[in-house]
């Protein structure tokens, strides 16, 4: 049930700001970030897997669990969620899509330029030289439980190729860091949709938001430390609330 003061909040809505995590892709089939740990994996958690370390200390694994992951990516397809946000920005006179996710799925369902603050599973660039690195076209065909796969090796130097994502410990990327902000400081909306707000810095812009008096609007089924700061907090799945919002708003969710 979408509230009416949100129907004529959004209505009004001059600059609306999206900012995603990975639950948005989770009714595609692709496993939330905390999820991804299965099989081969399962030992270890996130923080350390997702690290400049654990690639240096053992590349065929982390390679392997991205390959892994890449390939769940490329199977998947976007859901009413993705193209429900595609659509919101035919509905606003502007709206800024950022989001934490390294999958592709915002621009397959029709997002333009969707800021990728934790960068993307498609680039890839040596660990040693930096040297970016063209992607093999083939379709990795990933072995559920995951395997150990050696990375390709750098044309230049020889190191090993790694993916194009942000690691903890590592920068976000400037200039997306600074549209980010930026669009955060000037948003009379801002969405935040399918993350549990756990990762900084990217988790301090719906709260940098609510400081400004921005509308915080909040879509989880869980509860999150957001929960306390929204000033809507929409519990249920992205793929049934943003097209019903949508529809509650302007009569349609998929124009
Ligand atoms: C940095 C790429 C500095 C890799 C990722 C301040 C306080 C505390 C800690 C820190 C801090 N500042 C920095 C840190 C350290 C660290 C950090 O935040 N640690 C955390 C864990 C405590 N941050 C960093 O290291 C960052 N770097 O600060 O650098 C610096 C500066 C200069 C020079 C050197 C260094 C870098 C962080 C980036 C890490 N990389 N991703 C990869 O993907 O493998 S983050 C990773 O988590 C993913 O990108 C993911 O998107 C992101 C956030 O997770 P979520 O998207 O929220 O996903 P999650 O699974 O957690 O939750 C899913 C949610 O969806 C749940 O709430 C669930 O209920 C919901 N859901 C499920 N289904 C649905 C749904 N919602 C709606 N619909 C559904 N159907
Ligand atoms: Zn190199």
């Amino acid at each position: 049930m979408i509230p009416d003061d949100l129907i004529a909040l959004l209505r009004a809505a001059r600059h609306v700001v999206v900012f995603t995590g990975a639950g948005v892709s989770a009714e595609s089939g692709v496993p939330t970030f905390r999820d991804a740990l299965t099989g081969l994996w399962a030992r270890f958690d996130a923080e350390t897997l997702a690290t400049p370390e654990a690639f240096a200390a053992d590349p065929d694994l982390v390679w392997g669990w991205y390959e892994w992951r890449r390939a769940r990516v490329l199977q998947a397809r976007p859901n009413p969620a993705h193209f429900a946000i595609a659509a919101l920005a035919r509905h606003v006179p502007e709206l800024t899509l950022i989001t934490q996710n390294v999958d592709d799925l915002h621009e397959r369902a029709g997002s333009l330029r969707p800021i990728h603050l934790h960068g993307g599973l498609e680039a890839t660039r040596c660990f040693d030289c930096g040297q970016p690195a063209p992607r093999s076209s083939e379709v990795p065909n990933e072995p559920e439980g995951g395997r150990r796969l050696a990375p390709p090796q750098c044309a230049v130097c020889g190191g090993n190729i790694r993916p194009g994502v942000v690691w903890f410990g590592e920068p976000l990327p400037e200039a997306a860091w600074l549209v980010a902000v930026t669009a955060t400081e000037a948003c009379d909306v801002l969405f935040s949709i399918g993350t549990s707000s756990l990762v900084h810095p990217a988790a301090e812009l719906p709260m940098h938001a609510a400081r400004r008096g921005a509308a915080v609007i909040q879509v989880n089924p869980s509860a999150t430390a957001l929960d306390r700061v929204a000033h809507f907090n929409l519990v249920g799945l992205a793929g049934t609330v943003m097209p019903d919002l949508l529809a509650a708003t302007w009569g349609r969710s998929d124009n």
